[in-house]
Parts: C-alpha cells; structure tokens; sequence
C-alpha cells in the first residue's frame, strides 16, 4: 500500500473560485476591447464551462452563438488574440486582489507542508495565471511551495483528458496511486481518474449537481474551524473541515477499496 506523498491541485474553482468574478469578467472585458458586443453572463458562462480552456471556450461559444464565424480564414488567429487579451485583463484582475483563495485552502496548504507532503499543480488555465494568483494571495514564496506546476497548453488535450495530470506525476515521479487530487468540477474528476489519482471533490456554483461517480468524497468546501463542510458522498472528516488527518484517511481508504 503507498502511502500518501503527495496532493495535487486544481486551480480554478478548487483553490479560488475565479470563474464568475474573474475569467468571466475578462473574457467580457476583451471582447468589448475588440468592439465586439459579445457577452457571457452568469448562466451563459456556466454552460460553456462544460469545455475546459479559455480558447476552446471561445470557440465552444463561436460555434454555437456564430457558426459562419468559424469558416473565417483568420479564426484561429482572432481567438488566439481575443484569448491573449483576456490573459491581460485577468491578470489585471488578480492583481488587485480580488479573486482570494477559497476558505480552508491556505490554511490546509500550511497545514500539508508542515507534515511533509508534497504539493504539485494540473491546471487547465494559462500558467502565468497561476504564478500570479498564488503570489497574489499567499505572498511572494507562494509559487515555491509547489514543486510542479502543471497547466494549460504543455498538453494538447486538456480535462477531461488526463494528459495534464500525467506531466504532474512525471515531474513529482510518484504512482499515481502516492498521490491524491483535489478537484472542484467532473471534467477535473475523470481526469484525474484516468491518470489513477484517487481524488476528493469540493464544489462550487457552477459545479454543485455534477456527476461525481469515483471520487472518494464529495463536499461543499474545504471548511475550518468552526465552519464545518458539508458532506454529499464517502466519510466526513472527523474535524468537521479537510485537513491533513481526513485526506490521508480517504487516501487509505481508496488503497484499500482498490
Ligand atoms: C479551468 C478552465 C480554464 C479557465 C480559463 O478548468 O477551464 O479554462 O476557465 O483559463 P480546470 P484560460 O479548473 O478544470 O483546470 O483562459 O487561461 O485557458
Ligand atoms: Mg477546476
């Protein structure tokens, strides 16, 4: 049985929720930079985070809000550069402190690398917007704490695929099965679950009612102190909040159920 050496994050929507107030705006933010009036309100953006990747989002919404668009000859440039200006404006955003990690992240981070386990990242998004996030909200030595950082177009597939998750493994060099990933959405789940990572949810919003077959546990956060989550599937943690002593229980507990 390997033990647990390590925990493998996602990034949006598990350590911050950036979706609603952060990709979203940015994404509204360039296309009225571009004179287009295109707009993604809450729910349009909900239903179009069913695809993973800000250009492949783009284009999930081109071919279904303006099909012709898409026999343009210049299609792939005027997204890729639609795509670099959203980058700007999220950047921008999370520079000014808005998007915060989610309640329990940093306290569980603390938490982790003071037992010794090693922290890893397999994002979907752009690799500068994680850098900047985790300098933005743990402090300049935030990036260092995670010895790999895994995201957006190194793989050509990305979630549901399980490429992502693969380079993280290959840069940790651990089974899969030393491992454990926290992930907010389906589309993390599967792939996670087709890299072997045993992998506990914590919803959002927007993934709140997703099909969470596999996954070890599902909750509602990651809870603290006086603030307990609630559970939708496997054990609670005996805390009442994700902490190291609960991930290395369900870590266990999906050795043995292997
Ligand atoms: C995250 C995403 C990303 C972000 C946007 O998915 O789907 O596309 O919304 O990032 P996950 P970019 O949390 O499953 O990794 O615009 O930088 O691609
Ligand atoms: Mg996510």
């Amino acid at each position: 049985m390997d033990k647990l050496s390590a925990l493998i994050f996602d990034v949006d929507g598990t350590l911050a929720d950036t979706e609603r107030d952060g990709h979203r705006v940015a994404f509204n933010r360039a296309f009225g930079e571009a004179g287009l009036d295109w707009f993604w309100d809450e729910g349009r953006y909900g239903d179009l985070l069913r695809v993973t990747g800000g250009k492949e989002r783009i284009r999930l919404y081109v071919s279904e809000d303006w099909p012709d668009l898409l026999e343009a000859a210049d299609i792939d440039e005027r997204i890729r550069a639609l795509h670099a200006a959203k980058t700007r404006h999220y950047l921008s955003l999370l520079e000014t402190g808005a998007i915060p990690l989610r309640p329990g992240v940093r306290r569980l981070l603390l938490e982790a690398r003071a037992a010794g386990l090693r922290l890893a990242i397999a994002t979907t998004t752009t690799p500068d917007n994680v850098t900047t996030l985790l300098r933005t909200t743990l402090g300049e030595d935030g990036v260092a704490w995670f010895e790999v950082i895994a995201a957006g177009d190194i793989v050509p597939a990305k979630k549901p695929a399980s490429d992502i998750f693969d380079v993280a493994l290959l840069g940790l060099g651990l089974p899969p099965t030393a491992c454990l990933a926290l992930e907010d959405s389906e589309n993390g789940l599967r792939a996670a679950l087709g890299a072997g990572v045993p992998t506990v949810v914590t919803t959002n919003g927007y993934t709140r009612g997703q099909d969470f077959t596999g996954a070890i546990a599902v909750l509602d956060g990651f809870g603290e102190p006086g603030a307990p989550v609630a559970v939708q599937a496997g054990t609670a943690p005996g805390s009442g909040y994700v902490d190291v002593e609960s991930l290395v229980a369900w870590h266990r507990a999906a050795q043995s159920s292997r």
